[in-house]
């Protein structure tokens, strides 16, 4: 019996990328691509895909980003036509700069209906410029087919590609037109016997033979392999706070400060970099300076992190098979760091256990002193480190790009969290849809997954508002938005510009002042909102890890 050929191609195409490995669809609405969404929905009614709809493709690109990151599987995006495709755009560079993958299939009027000004019809291939790793322009599907392998061709070169089988991964687009009749009914979706993929060839090592005033530096995407090699070195872990290496023995999680004072920075000769540290200057500086050798260990993304093209050496990993260095010099190089980074750091974590403490004797005897700890009004510093606290390993954190992220970064100590920001281009953009992504992802299963906290300033979450949108039927996970808000981007008050410019100029166009009522925004959305104030409000509401909960902290400019 012949089908609806665009019926047909969906199903098959859609099938032959689950196939291969994807686990998750992302739908967003619109009449061109309803052959792929009608598939998408019955592949998920067959328990073969996760499938979750976004109304907003903006959102939806980033809700896919973070599906990806937290499942490290290529995951599809279906939308129609024109604007919508427009809409994917941050979310696609920011996973190419950060080598998230991603399978773009966007749909399209057949080739007779382009260049005549149809509706809802632009040049939707090259859309994307050099930000997609792959594109094809896939004619729209006919009565006569397109033969029995055509769609496993497609599905196979476009898995391959996003999952970096052969280069570096990210996003990749279909560009799939279709015809009228645009979908017929869905008659069978089947199981698909799994496609074994080739073991990949092992990488390359690259030799370290002794380690001598070395330091590793872990940025974003660097992962528990940087927090390895610098225990196997037996040398200081400079990591930042959403480097997936801020934990361990050989951690200095002050490594600003430290950078900073000749005995210390000062005398670092070697640096070897994982992934793609952006949060200070420090950093960069070293980098730079001609008595560092630079090894880069290139993360995930496109492009290598390689400031001032210094890098002595570029590989894809690094092996070391010796020993941590012994030596009396080895070991006071590493003791030294180790020791005066906690010395700086240790400070509010002891007023924060006061004020736990004094949580878990409620209504008992409180001490003075943990009554003032709990009093205490909330600082960027409290909230950064509060947060960081209250997660544990079966919970995720995600930090929107601005002045939380720092704070989280120069405070907290050592701990072996799931921490992501989207660091690729720092946008403010989609960071509660990606947060969601991660929060769909991790939650499903086994049960044993905790909460998904996301920590952001007050124009990042605006900025994304419409993310707190679920439609009906669509999965809730359990997610906390921690907005602190200090009324604008005060990000930009540390600039040199905040001291030059004139003032009511300075504010309308890079503080941009707003009172926007985020108790409402909550309750448009259907999300609980609590208000804190103290540093006891706020690790009540932090322990409160069911539904989707909106923490409101203000903060002072
Ligand atoms: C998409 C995008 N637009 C603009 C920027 C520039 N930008 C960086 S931080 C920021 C303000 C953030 O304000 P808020 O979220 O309130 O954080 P705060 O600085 O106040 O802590 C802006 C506009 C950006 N990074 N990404
Ligand atoms: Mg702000």
């Amino acid at each position: 019996m012949i089908g609806n050929p665009a019926t047909d191609f969906s199903v098959a195409l859609l099938g032959q990328l689950i196939r291969r490995g994807v686990r998750d669809v992302v739908v967003c609405p619109g009449s061109r691509s309803q052959a792929l969404a009608l598939a998408a929905a019955a592949f998920d009614s067959a328990g073969l895909v996760r499938l979750t709809v976004r109304i907003d493709e903006r959102g939806a690109g980033f809700l896919a980003l973070g599906l990806a990151i937290e499942s490290g599987l290529p995951v599809v995006v279906i939308t129609t036509s024109g604007t919508a495709v427009a809409n994917l755009h941050p979310a696609v560079l920011e996973a190419r700069h950060s080598g998230v993958p991603l399978i773009l299939l966007t749909a399209d009027r057949p080739a007779e209906l382009r260049g005549i000004g149809s509706n809802q019809t632009t040049n939707q291939v090259g859309l994307f410029g050099s930000a997609v790793e792959w594109i094809r322009d896939v004619e729209a599907p006919h009565d006569s087919g397109f033969g029995p392998d055509y769609s496993a061709e497609l599905a196979h070169e476009a898995y391959s590609e996003a999952a970096g089988h052969s280069g570096a991964a990210g996003p990749v687009q279909l560009n799939l037109a279709f015809r009228e009749p645009l979908s017929g009914p869905v008659t069978e979706v089947s199981t698909l016997t799994p496609h074994e993929w080739p073991e990949r060839g092992a990488v390359v090592g690259l030799p370290i033979d002794q380690a001598g005033h070395t330091v590793v530096i872990a940025g974003a995407g660097a992962g528990a392999r940087a927090e390895q090699l610098a225990r196997s070195l037996g040398v200081p872990l400079l990591a930042e706070a959403s480097s997936g290496a801020r934990f361990g023995p050989n951690l200095v999680g002050a490594y600003r400060a430290l950078l900073r004072r000749p005995e210390f920075g000062g005398r670092v000769r070697r640096a070897i970099v994982f992934g793609h540290p952006t949060l200070s200057r420090d950093i960069p500086a070293l980098l730079q300076r001609p008595d560092v050798e630079v090894l880069v260990v290139s993360g995930p993304g496109s492009e290598a992190y390689n400031p001032g093209h210094r890098a002595a050496s570029i590989s894809s990993a690094v092996r070391y098979d010796g020993e941590p260095d012994a030596s009396p010099a080895g070991r006071a190089w590493l003791g030294s760091w180790v020791h005066s980074s906690r010395e700086i750091l240790s400070g509010e974590g002891e007023a924060a256990s006061a004020a736990d403490r004094s949580l878990d004797d409620r209504p008992g005897n409180l001490g003075r002193q943990q009554l003032a700890a709990f009093r205490e009004t909330v600082t960027r510093r409290m909230l950064a480190i509060a947060v960081w606290q209250a997660t544990w390993p079966h919970d995720r954190l995600v930090l929107g790009a601005s002045r939380l992220i720092r704070a989280v970064d120069e405070n907290v100590a050592g701990k072996k969290i799931s921490v992501h920001s989207n660091r690729g281009l720092a946008g403010i953009d989609g960071t509660v849809a990606t947060a969601v992504g991660i929060a769909v992802a991790s939650q499903d299963g086994d049960g044993q997954a905790g909460v998904t906290r996301v920590l952001l300033g007050d124009v990042t979450l605006l900025h994304d508002a419409g993310s707190l949108l679920f439609g009906l039927g669509e999965r809730r996970p359990r997610v906390q938005v921690i907005v602190g808000n200090d009324g604008g981007g005060t990000i930009f008050d540390d600039l040199e510009v905040a001291e030059t410019a004139p003032r009511d100029a300075f504010d309308r166009v890079l503080y941009t002042p707003h009172q926007a009522d985020f108790s409402a925004l909550a309750a448009a959305y259907g999300w609980t909102y609590r208000r804190v104030h103290n540093r006891g409000e706020l690790s009540e509401a932090l322990s409160a890890t069911d539904g989707q909960f909106l923490i409101e902290v203000s903060l002072p400019r």
